[in-house]
């Protein structure tokens, strides 16, 4: 078996771990120049460039070394019908839980007031909210969604969870559609983007979208950048309609150095953080993915015309 990996910033640590996983299999790093005559039968990769595919063209599967895979789904070398598997949490959704329950605890407990207020030599106690007035709105209920919907409803907080197709989780309210979405707006305090980006949630966080919130909302985004319209979220948070976000995510990455929102008191700047992928455990599921399909029996491929 012939096994291909390419990752732009890591690749030897995830080729030494693929030869690791796959002691039998001839396991190569990609270098397209090295690569003409040697044709491999899966990929475990991330974000690769167009002429990946153009030359691998013996593929049986396509491992994304993520869950998100707009990178590749956007490649408009990428065959239809080449099967791409994502990873489906493999510890991701942990990692996750945590970096949306810092956020939501640093505001709800006024840790960014504190903050300020430490610079301002200031000493002053705010009052405690009830949790039940801190509702968190999830966008995105997939693996990841639902385990931090099921986090954050453990530390007392109102879930809402919004998705294509409702889910049900105990203690968490499911919506989807339009009408879900407008409900969920209305009453998050707290909301969290963890939505892939595909057409359909590009810019979905936008002024008419964001204005929805209540009055003093905060945004969590640990998704996709571009699922948030920038301006808008500055807008909002320049009005005071919003009191603060903290974003793992960009459009483009790195944010740019000149960004406004790197000098935003209000905002919680993290470089693409959030929930990275515990290498071994990932590459437990591909090899379980990879002996699955070796015997005919194909593992959940994403689905290229929804984008996830
Ligand atoms: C992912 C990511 O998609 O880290 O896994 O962004």
């Amino acid at each position: 078996m012939k096994i291909l990996v390419y990752n732009r910033k890591n690749s030897e640590v995830w080729t030494s771990a693929v030869r690791k996983a796959f002691p039998d299999a001839d396991v190569r790093h990609w270098v397209e120049e090295e690569c003409h005559d040697w044709l491999a039968d899966y990929a475990v990769i991330w974000q690769p460039p167009a002429s990946f595919f153009l030359q691998q063209t013996q593929l049986k599967a396509v491992f994304n070394q993520g869950v998100g895979v707009d990178s590749l789904v956007n490649l408009g070398s990428l065959p239809v019908d080449l099967p791409v598997f994502k990873l489906r949490g493999v510890g991701m959704e942990e990692y996750m839980s945590d970096y949306v329950t810092y956020g939501l605890l640093h505001f709800y407990r006024d840790f960014d007031l504190y903050r300020q207020q430490q610079s301002d030599v200031l000493w002053q106690q705010h009052n405690i909210d009830q949790k039940s007035d801190w509702t968190v709105g999830i966008l995105g209920m997939g693996v990841i969604g639902k385990a931090v919907a099921k986090a954050v409803s453990a530390l007392g907080f109102p879930v809402i969870g919004w998705s294509r197709t409702e889910k049900q989780i105990e203690g968490v309210e499911s919506v989807s559609g339009d009408e879900g979405l407008e409900h969920l707006l209305k009453h998050s305090r707290v909301l969290v983007s963890l939505l892939p980006s595909t057409p359909a949630t590009r810019k979905l966080l936008n002024q008419k979208t964001l204005e929805k919130l209540p009055r003093d909302s905060v945004l969590i985004n640990g998704g996709r950048g571009d699922v948030i319209d920038m301006e808008a979220l500055q807008q909002v948070l320049e009005s005071g309609h919003m009191r603060g976000a903290m974003l793992d995510v960009f459009e483009v990455e790195p944010l740019d150095k000149n960004h406004p929102l790197w000098k935003n008191s209000r905002v919680i700047i993290t470089p693409h953080i959030a929930a990275p992928t515990p290498i071994e455990q990932a590459l437990e599921q591909i090899v379980a993915d990879v002996a699955g399909i070796e015997q005919g029996e194909m593992p959940p491929a994403i689905d290229k015309s929804l984008g996830y």
